[in-house]
């Protein structure tokens, strides 16, 4: 990659790879070879090529190299071999192995955590989610950059040295601090403003239920879907769902009308993964805080990825650390257009969909107006005339199942949430 006066990205010449990944051998991690599978996906997600998969079977791993020093010197000989610019390491390297590594293998070391970090540098598409990529990144490197030289270097562009927008990121460590407490100042200033929507979507009482679950479950896919049967929508509300890693960053919110014009406000989030950098959960936990505020959490699972069990359990640990465990929360298992898992069991809170041809959809919006509206109250009342106000918020608001004119006022039966009881409880004349 090359970069201009202005620091901008001129040319982009694709980095060849090679990845490397210890298999410590303890049962409860996620099989290396799988694991191998998503890092070369998250590769590809941030536009380099790999080359080849180096795994190697280590119980502890080495607190200078990572690896053992002589694999790292048969990756040394790789290197040459296939003209490769870069290793990727599938798990957090320390500031002193990277530095090791670098020494031995003469070409970028970057490792998974750095890897996460540019993919979302380069997708972050809003103020505020580039804002927050950015103060991750700098955190993660802060500690990193003492002898780092072709890992970080101006020269040695490519993963790990862009930050949002295609901006080379800071090497100097005192302009980072700036930076750091200038992007908090910036920060602080899109959140009074997301606290001001968020406050205006809580005055309306409308319900939330956000979509959460593993890169690629399909989340926004259900979004579109669950949008299409809106009864309010409109085709420049939907959201963008591709099949990428780390497709959405940003929080989206999309108001659905139910066919009975029971309605909720939908929110779609970015998708998790395993190892997920801490700095990048921190920086993302003021956009996720409205998944902590919702009424319903739906998790959506791609059924169809063989470790999904895996991919349910990192969501749940990322749920858990925003503190939103304890939100209802339905399973949508997704992508049942492929055929349905005999391992999986239905449960009351779990249900088979499709989000790309809409089967089960039906039986999912069910599900989720049983946990959305189970206090809606059937009342039955009466309406003097002289506040039609109220007449035409309950007529358009509510489920309305009779209407009479009576000569003192407007006879209607109707559901009502705990809310507009409360608020129109004079005109209930019975219960
Ligand atoms: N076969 C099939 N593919 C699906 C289904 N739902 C989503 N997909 C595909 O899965 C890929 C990912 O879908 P997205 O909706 O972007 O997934 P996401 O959960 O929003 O992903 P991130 O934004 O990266 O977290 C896309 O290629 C979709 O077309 C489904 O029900 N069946
Ligand atoms: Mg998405």
């Amino acid at each position: 990659m090359l970069f201009n006066d202005r620091n901008e990205i001129v040319q982009d010449i694709k980095q060849r790879a090679i990845l490397v990944g210890i298999n410590s051998g303890r049962r409860d991690d996620i099989p290396i070879e799988e694991s191998m599978e998503e890092l070369k996906e998250l590769t590809r997600a941030a536009g380099a090529e790999v080359v080849d998969i180096v795994i190697q079977n280590k119980a502890k791993i080495d607190p200078a190299y990572f690896i053992g020093k002589g694999k790292a010197e048969e990756i040394k000989i790789m290197c040459t071999a296939y003209d490769v610019d870069t290793i990727i390491f599938n798990d957090e390297l320390s500031a002193s192995q990277m530095r090791n590594l670098e020494g031995i293998l003469e070409v970028a070391i970057i490792d998974r955590t750095t890897l996460i970090l540019d993919i979302f540098a380069r997708r972050a598409e809003t103020k505020e989610a580039k804002l927050q990529v950015e103060i991750a990144q700098l955190r993660y490197r802060l500690p990193r950059l003492v002898g780092l030289g072709r890992s970080l270097s101006r020269t040695g562009a490519g993963i790990g040295t862009r930050g949002p927008g295609e901006q080379k990121l800071e090497l100097d460590r005192r302009r980072i601090l700036d930076r750091i407490s200038d992007i908090k100042k910036q920060i602080e200033e899109v959140k009074k403003n997301r606290d001001i929507q968020r406050a205006k979507r809580n005055k309306l009482q409308i319900p939330v239920v956000s979509l959460v679950g593993y890169t690629n479950a399909g989340k926004s896919t259900l979004m579109n879907k669950l949008l299409d049967l809106s009864l309010e929508q409109s085709e420049s509300k939907k959201v963008y769902s591709e099949d990428l890693l780390f497709a959405t960053l940003d929080t989206f919110h999309r108001k659905i009308v139910l066919d009975d014009k029971k309605e909720f406000i939908l929110t779609d989030t970015v998708g998790f993964v395993s190892k997920l950098p801490h700095h990048l959960v921190d920086a993302f936990k003021s956009t996720l805080e409205e998944v902590v505020e919702s009424d319903l959490l739906i998790h959506v699972v791609d059924s169809c990825n063989e470790n999904f069990e895996m991919q349910i359990k990192v969501t749940n640990e990322v749920l858990k650390d925003l503190g939103a465990l304890n939100k209802p929360m339905i399973y949508a298992f997704n992508k049942c257009d492929n055929g349905i898992r005999n391992t999986l069991a239905k449960t009351k809170d779990s249900v088979f969909i499709s989000a790309l041809t809409g089967y089960g959809i039906e039986n999912l919006t069910q599900i989720i107006k049983e946990h959305l509206f189970k206090d809606m109250i059937k009342c039955k009342m009466l309406i003097p005339y002289e506040k039609g106000d109220i007449y035409s918020y309950l007529h358009e608001n509510t489920k309305v199942y009779n209407i009479k004119y009576e000569a003192n006022g407007t006879y209607l039966e109707v559901e009502l949430n705990e809310a507009n009881y409360n608020r129109y409880k004079q005109y209930i004349i019975e219960a």
